[in-house]
């Protein structure tokens, strides 16, 4: 069976190769020639475990390549981005452009894949009309679904074999015929719904997770304001069987929570009020954080701010919708004070900044921000910051540091400062 895999990103590309590795003919397409090269030969574009050598494996095989055009198939998957646009509403463009890409080459019993995020109805009111008016008898001749990807980066390889799938066909056709494409794949349950009900799903599981940890960021707010530790009070309340808050920090980043929510209110409105508060919430984390640095740094002329982590979560190097880009933006635009930045795992590349070692980023440092929980932060140790630092006050917004070394001042997000 032939698979093509369009779009070769954080989810597309693992796809590809995770078919490839269950015995399909892959080919992968992207509209980058230079991820073409890097793919072709063996290499990847992403940092994903375990994928360099999964794809080098499948490439080295012959069961895996990567163009710049789709070929004919059997089975097509999209997995191009769906970004939001300046009033906040779901930029349908390159998927768009993937499903008139697949019109020269599509034959009658093929099955489309749509994986990328998208706003409830586009299926049944945008991408099915698109293909009706190629001349397509959607469900008698070609068979159109809705396939959300619901991956976590950092365990991308894992959860794509292991993860339940929901499949929402435009017919009853539809759906069985994609549902056992993913049947081959999967180890989890392939659930059969409509494509209507895929949406609204995977964009509900996304904006659940938003609006529980924009809770969780009142909450640090509320405490603040009334000198309780918000850490505590997560910590107890989750001992009860049916509690469980989420983590707070300086903001959701990532292009799956900080976007997702927008499709729904995008669609309702006026009835998407609870949708709406969180993200403003979420979306505002990075004022609140900088304000709460500026307090701190108030006796100190022209402070040197040292910030660690820009990805916009742990152990991964994306950058997209990051907290952390936004609290330097404020500080050294806005503010205007020397902001240095540390991430071992962002490329200069992929930031539009300057980045330092960890030793010239904290020396002389009058504040130290952790914004990102990546693993190496949780191991800083307490005698070289003290030791580096002009001003040794640590502000750590993802509660992860366990310092006690007497010459640091230590505040966390939402702990009233001791
Ligand atoms: N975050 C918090 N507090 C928490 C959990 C997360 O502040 O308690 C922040 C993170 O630091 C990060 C952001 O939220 O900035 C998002 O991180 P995440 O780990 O929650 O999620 P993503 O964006 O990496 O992946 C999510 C996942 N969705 C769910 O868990 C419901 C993943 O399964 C989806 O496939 C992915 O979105 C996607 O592509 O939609």
């Amino acid at each position: 069976q032939r698979c093509c895999v369009v779009g070769l990103g954080y989810i597309g590309l693992p796809t590809a190769a995770v078919f490839a590795d269950c015995g399909w003919d892959v080919l992968g397409v992207d509209v980058n020639p230079d991820v073409i090269a890097v793919i072709n030969e063996g290499d990847v574009h992403i940092e994903e475990p375990g994928l360099p050598q999964l794809l080098r494996r499948q490439v080295e095989l012959g069961r895996l390549r990567a163009a710049l055009v789709p070929a004919v198939a059997d089975v097509f998957i999209i997995a191009v981005p769906t970004p939001i646009d300046a009033d906040k509403r779901a930029d349908l463009t390159y998927v768009e452009e993937a499903i008139r890409s697949l019109l020269p080459v599509l034959a009658p019993g093929n099955v489309v894949i749509v994986e990328s995020t998208i706003p409830p109805r586009t299926m049944d009111d945008c991408i099915t009309p698109m293909l009706t008016e190629a001349g397509w008898r959607v469900g008698e001749d070609l068979y159109l679904a809705h396939c959300p990807e619901r991956v976590l980066p950092g365990r991308i390889l894992h959860e794509l074999i292991h993860n339940h799938r929901i499949v929402g066909g435009v017919d009853v056709d539809s759906t069985r015929r994609a549902a056992q494409v993913y049947r081959t794949v999967v180890q989890g349950d392939v659930v059969e719904t409509e494509a209507v009900t895929a949406e609204m799903t995977k964009l509900m599981e996304n904006t659940y997770r938003d609006v529980n940890i924009a809770l969780s960021n009142e909450l640090v707010q509320i405490s603040d304001q009334l000198g309780i530790d918000a850490w505590e009070v997560i910590r107890l309340a989750n001992h009860h069987p049916r509690v469980g808050l989420h983590q707070p920090g300086p903001g959701v980043g990532g292009h799956c929570l900080a976007v997702d929510p927008y499709f729904i209110t995008e669609k309702a409105p006026v009835e998407s009020r609870l949708i709406r508060t969180a993200r403003e919430i979420n979306s505002d984390m990075p004022v609140y954080v900088t304000k709460q640095i500026q307090e701190a740094m108030k006796g100190i002329a022209s402070p040197k701010v040292a910030l660690f982590g820009l990805a916009y979560k742990g152990n991964v190097d994306d950058v997209r919708e990051s907290p952390g880009l936004a609290v330097w933006e404020i500080l050294s635009q806005e503010v205007g004070w020397q902001v240095v930045a540390h991430d071992p795992f962002v490329s200069e590349k992929k930031v539009a900044l300057p980045l330092l070692g960890e030793e010239d980023a904290l020396q002389d440092a009058d504040c130290l921000v952790i914004l990102t929980d990546h693993t190496p932060f949780a191991q800083l140790e307490g005698a070289r910051l003290a030791r580096l630092m002009r001003t040794p006050f640590i502000f750590d917004t993802k509660g992860i540091l366990q310092l006690n070394h007497p010459d640091l001042i230590v505040r966390r997000l939402g702990t009233p400062f001791l």
